[in-house]
């Protein structure tokens, strides 16, 4: 069994898609929210899983911040730390203690459109293709190992939120699949790129982009 921490910020709705999807070998130690409002936290509580708050208000500085969120997260002994809406910048000393064993979901298709507003951007550079990212968390933000991708069209209508909810939709299946891969040992780093076992079965590995319609 790999114990897993999800940090949310909000909703929390990936981190739904994660605790829906059942990952075999997967246990959900916890969910932390920086943010004491966020929504996710009552959805996971209802389902018995431990929720904490570490509001990062309360901490006059970074470090300070990040260095209180390893201790509480390493209480849970997790093997796998996933962002899922986190919104606060990470210190490379945090991102470091959970090298190979930190991920987020980014709505973009990267190396584009790195940070925040993404579906905006991507809407005002007029790009035909838009979709998310799941990469291992490195210092320089949104630059890590991209472990999966899926696109959407981007239609000559699109807001920026009619464009957000149909990459939502993907963000939905393949967050869980990439966790899973990572669960199943599937996932390797080599030179800074992601080696996926699983691309050895096509039918497996097929499963999130055929999806991407
Ligand atoms: N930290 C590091 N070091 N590297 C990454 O790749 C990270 C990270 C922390 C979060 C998620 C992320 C994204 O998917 C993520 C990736 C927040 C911001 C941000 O600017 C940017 C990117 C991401 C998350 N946050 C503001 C800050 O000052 C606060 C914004 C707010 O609270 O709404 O931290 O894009
Ligand atoms: C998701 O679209 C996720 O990709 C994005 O915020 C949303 C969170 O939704 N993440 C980021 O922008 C990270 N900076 P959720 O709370 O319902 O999962």
């Amino acid at each position: 069994m790999k114990n897993l921490v999800i940090l949310i910020s909000g909703r929390g709705s990936n981190m739904q898609a994660i605790v829906n999807a059942q990952i075999a070998g997967a246990h959900i130690a916890a969910v932390i929210s920086n943010r004491p409002d966020a929504a996710g936290l009552a959805w996971a509580a209802e389902r018995g899983i431990q929720t904490a708050v570490l509001d990062h208000k309360q901490f006059a500085d970074r470090e300070r911040f990040d260095q209180a969120l390893a201790e509480l997260i390493d209480g849970y002994a997790p093997d796998l730390v996933v962002l899922a809406g986190f919104m606060r910048i990470l210190t490379a000393a945090f991102v470091q203690r959970y090298e190979n064993r930190l991920i987020n979901m980014h709505p973009s298709l990267l190396p584009a459109f790195t940070g925040l507003h993404t579906h905006q951007r991507a809407i005002d550079e007029g790009v035909k293709l838009a979709g998310c990212t799941v990469h291992f968390v490195t210092a320089e933000l949104d630059h890590g190992p991209m472990i999966a991708q899926a696109a959407v069209p981007v239609l000559d209508n699109d807001s920026a939120d009619t464009l957000a909810a149909r990459i939502l939709v993907q963000e939905h299946q393949l967050y869980p699949q990439a966790v899973a891969w990572f669960v199943a040992d599937q996932l390797q780093v080599v030179d800074g790129k992601v080696k996926n076992a699983a691309a050895a079965n096509p039918e497996v590995f097929l499963r999130a982009p055929s999806t991407a319609s």
